[in-house]
């Protein structure tokens, strides 16, 4: 199986680029790279971070892959810098995605309700003509209301299901993380965090952890790479969501314990064993 992740590499913060190639590699799979762009720190919550657009070097280093006659199972692209960064991923799905093989896009663009800084509606509109050439796309609840133009301000625990449904005019298997819910456990009234998501029949379908309070950099990204890693593993679209939906919320589960500054990222490294057991396991059946 050989997956290629597209994706900046912030230098410090623990997302993009240094998480997906820990974590897909270590599910068992090559993972190869094409870097989008250099940053001393992601954007989120530092300032003063340096920024180098790598869009100029892309088309020598696929000139090269093509030379070496290279081919995916999967591409999964994250971060992207410009709408110019948006059609050379869809290029690279032309040329270098198998037949049957699984495009995924992670349509990085904002968190709590407002867009990422660099990032406006014009981005957003041709974001989603991105998530319409992929297969399963991974946006989480701010991100699938930028898609949907649906305000953040308006949803309630109902919109979840109605904006998956518009979601699936976009890409065959959305999969929207982050859908904060309430509901009665043990007698007691408790916030959930679920993802919704698609089953391969297109059913739709929900996974609820505990939700952990406060905001975690850097989740999404976890996510996206451990459920590509679960898929690239050939497990099912429901096993692979609850096992990346564990894997994440137990990073953050041991960050909060940890009390180190959101903006560096989750300790997802703590629970790498226990993520590679789950996909053994699955396998094994
Ligand atoms: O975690 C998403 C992400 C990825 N890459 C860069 C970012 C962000 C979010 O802030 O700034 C550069």
């Amino acid at each position: 199986m050989r997956v290629l992740a597209i994706n900046d590499i912030s230098c410090v913060g623990k997302c993009s680029l240094t998480v997906a190639l820990p974590i897909i590699s270590a599910s068992g799979v090559t993972c190869d790279i094409l870097p989008t762009a250099i940053l001393s720190t992601h954007t989120g919550g530092f300032s003063g971070y340096t920024f180098r657009d790598l869009s100029e070097d892309i088309p020598a280093i696929l000139q090269h892959w093509k030379s070496l006659g290279l081919q995916y199972d999967f591409i999964i692209s994250g971060y992207l810098g410009s709408i110019s960064q948006i059609e050379m991923v869809k290029s690279i799905k032309k040329d270098f995605l198998k037949e049957g093989g699984t495009m995924v896009v992670d349509p990085v663009m904002g968190d709590n309700g407002i867009l990422y800084a660099h990032f406006d509606q014009n981005f957003v509109n041709e974001m989603k003509g991105l998530c319409k050439i992929a297969d399963v796309v991974v946006p989480n609840l701010t991100e699938a209301c930028f898609l949907t133009d649906t305000p953040y301000s308006s949803l309630t625990e109902h919109s979840y299901t109605e904006i998956l449904t518009k979601l699936r005019r976009l890409c065959p298997f959305p999969s929207v993380t982050g859908c904060d819910e309430t509901a009665e456990v043990n007698g007691k009234t408790r916030v959930l965090s679920t993802v919704y998501y698609t089953d391969e029949k297109g059913a739709v379908r929900s996974y609820s952890t505990e939700k952990i309070e406060g905001a975690f950099h850097g989740a999404g990204d976890v996510y996206a790479s451990a459920l590509v890693g679960a898929r690239a593993r050939g497990i099912g679209m429901e096993k692979s969501v609850a096992i990346a939906a564990e894997f994440t919320k137990n990073s953050i589960k041991q960050t909060a314990a940890d009390k180190t500054e959101a903006r560096y990222g989750l300790n997802s490294e703590s629970q790498m064993y226990a993520y590679l057991q789950a996909l053994d396991k699955e396998c094994r059946k």
